[in-house]
């Protein structure tokens, strides 16, 4: 079963393949940079390890139901998801930290992602009628991690946390408003009728496959870019 092939024009099966081999290269840079790293910085640098390495065995595991179902593994993307985007929460928190941020702050961002995620997985899985309506809920809770992280909470605290770390802040605050931003794209790609009357693709298997597609440049984008921010911000701090 581990022998089927990718077609040279299954462009899906080719980027679950990719997008295992990038999350498990990161992983091994990052877990391998911990130690080279100043003791401020190593549990944001560790954590920027474990969302890639969360990432590379459920890439692993689509990869494979993806080659021989030829289906969406829309379950364990999701799963993924709910694990991954709580620890990006964390990092939020980790480096706005010395500057004063809460724990109350991390339940609110993390609340917020488990919404957005929770109701997104309604919406694509359980009632794909209410599609439209569980895409919107889904969507302000997504703004509202946007609000806090560009004129929130978050953004106040980076700015009283030094240059570096306000700097890194902007990036990962960029990386919210335009990486995260290809989701609802995804979704709108994958659903039926399409929403807001935007329909882009009309044969259901071809919508769900562009749905892949687009959900699997983003995570590589969004995981292993976000980490090498939290690393770069590492290097260059010298606090
Ligand atoms: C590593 C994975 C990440 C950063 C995943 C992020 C996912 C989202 C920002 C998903 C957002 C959605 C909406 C804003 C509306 C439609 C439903 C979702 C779940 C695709």
């Amino acid at each position: 079963m581990e022998h089927l092939k990718i077609a040279s024009d299954n462009y899906v099966a080719f980027t679950f393949f990719i997008g295992t081999m990038a999350m498990m290269a990161a992983s091994v840079f990052f877990f391998f940079e911990v130690n080279n790293t100043s003791p401020k910085w190593r549990t944001s640098v560790l954590v920027s390890g474990l969302i890639t390495f969360i990432a590379a065995v459920h890439y692993y595991y689509m990869r494979g139901y993806n080659l021989e179902t030829g289906d969406s593994p829309t379950f364990f993307r999701y799963v993924d998801w709910i694990l991954t985007v709580p620890l990006m929460c964390v990092e939020f928190y980790l480096i706005t930290k010395k500057a004063g941020s809460k724990i109350s702050l991390l339940w609110k961002l993390i609340a917020a992602s488990l919404v957005m995620l929770i109701t997104g997985y309604i919406g694509e899985v359980l009632d794909r009628d209410g599609s439209v309506l569980w895409g919107i809920i889904s969507g302000i809770a997504y703004f509202y991690i946007v609000y806090l992280i560009w004129f929130g909470e978050v953004a106040k605290l980076a700015q009283s946390a030094g240059v570096q770390v306000a700097k890194a802040t902007r990036i990962l605050a960029w990386f919210v408003l335009v990486g995260w931003a290809i989701y609802p794209l995804g979704y709108i790609l994958g659903t039926p009728g399409g929403l807001f009357g935007l329909q882009l693709v009309s044969d259901p298997a071809a919508a769900s496959h562009a749905m892949d597609i687009v959900y699997n440049i983003a995570d590589a984008i969004n995981k292993i870019g976000f980490g090498l921010v939290i690393y770069t911000l590492s290097r260059n701090s010298n606090d």
